[in-house]
């Protein structure tokens, strides 16, 4: 039988821990190739929280509970991981939320998941099957719906649809590998660390839909100001997309400075100078670009891959000439030429930047 942890952080949930620990108990049953735990992991809750599990723990012997500070989401499960690899050393972990908000009952789904290949499994809400609370106010739903979609365009992987929910069974391996990389994140940002981490590492990861539940009792813990911030600050440090735009600065200030030598000190004819400008800032990007920006897709030397994918670059630049070219003629002749920068500017961040992002990503440094 090969062993679970199912781990739950706890602060001040007195009002759903018992229906949480009997509900994950009465699955037990119905997963006979399965031992399950439960690990508490607790940040000093006032509310009783810590009683309540220490009387389920005469009832139910796979229960355990830790008691740690109170550090953040993050924290308190990098402490669970490591106490469950001594006292329980698990198979498989799952992360759930105390409150009644993810409903055990979709364990046995996670599982198959895993029975059939998966390193790491989302329970997702906005996929087919899944929802959030309809009841939940505006601001509310455009936090959660508005993160998610944010990480899925910073990492250019849609093809997931939930990055931030903490519903999630992860083979223990993956945890082991991601301990250095995630004791970085002790808030909520924790979940997407996690998640980029796994993706990086080619871990198989698979998608359940799960209803999420309106909160019954208790008070969310959620910074939400400073959980944004966080969010932002990690896909733009980890995805490809700084670099994608500092290489793409770096092509044009080389551009710009062989046009001006070839032109202005050379004398070059100005097409034969603008043409091995532009190609040689074309090599430099599409060459950093592989090395560096998207170096975890690179396209590797031999068996033509790098000529075709070069070939490819060469391609999508030409597009974004052509719309360059063809916006400016437009907007000029409707606004005239008296702002032409700014509506060059307009055209490259609105424009230029995510019709190169996405081909980048969708068309010359797939995911493999
Ligand atoms: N141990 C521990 N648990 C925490 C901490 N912060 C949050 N939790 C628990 O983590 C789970 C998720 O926190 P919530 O506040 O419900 O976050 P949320 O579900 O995104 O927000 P709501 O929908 O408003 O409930 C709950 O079980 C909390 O009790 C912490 O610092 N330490
Ligand atoms: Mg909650």
């Amino acid at each position: 039988m090969k062993k679970v942890a199912v781990i739950t952080p706890t602060f001040n949930e007195i009002g759903s821990i018992k229906n949480l620990v009997d509900g994950i108990f009465a699955l037990a049953a119905h997963l006979p190739n399965w031992d399950i735990h439960v690990l508490i992991v607790d940040s000093h809750s006032t509310d009783g929280t810590i009683e309540a599990v220490k009387k389920l723990q005469k009832k139910y012997q796979n229960l355990h509970l830790l008691e740690t500070e109170k550090e953040g989401l993050g924290k308190a499960y990098i402490r669970g991981f490591r106490y469950a690899e001594e006292t329980i050393n698990p198979y498989l972990v799952f992360e759930i939320d105390a409150d009644g908000q993810h409903d055990p009952v979709r364990i046995p789904s996670f599982i198959r998941e895993i029975e059939q290949g998966a390193d790491f499994v989302v329970g997702t809400r906005y996929s087919k099957g899944g929802s959030i609370p309809s009841n939940w106010r505006i601001h509310r739903k455009i936090l959660s719906a508005g993160a998610n979609l944010f990480v899925r365009l910073g990492f250019m992987k849609l093809s997931l649809t939930e990055w931030t929910n903490g519903y999630r069974a992860i083979k223990f391996w993956l945890v082991k590998k991601a301990y250095d990389h995630l004791q970085n994140y002790s808030g909520y940002v924790f979940q997407v660390a996690f998640l980029d981490f796994a993706l990086k590492q080619g871990a198989v990861i698979r998608e359940v839909p799960v209803h999420f539940k309106e909160r019954l009792t208790g008070e969310s813990k959620i910074n939400a100001p400073e959980y944004t911030l966080q969010t932002m600050f990690y896909v733009l440090t980890h995805s490809s997309f700084i670099k994608f735009v500092v290489v793409g600065l770096i092509g044009f200030a080389i551009d710009f400075g062989l046009s001006y030598l070839g032109i202005q000190k050379m004398h070059l004819t100005v097409w034969i100078a603008t043409v091995l400008s532009t190609e040689t800032a074309i090599v430099s990007n599409f060459l950093l670009n592989n090395f560096w920006s998207f170096r975890h897709k690179k396209i590797e030397a031999g068996g033509g891959g790098i000529l075709s994918g070069f070939l490819k670059f060469n391609v999508v630049s030409s597009g974004s000439i052509v719309i360059q070219a063809v916006g400016m003629q437009i907007l000029t002749s409707i606004f005239g030429t008296q702002l032409w920068y700014l509506y060059k500017v307009l055209i490259i961040a609105l424009v230029i930047i995510p019709y190169s992002y996405i081909l980048y990503n969708k068309v010359i440094w797939k995911s493999k």
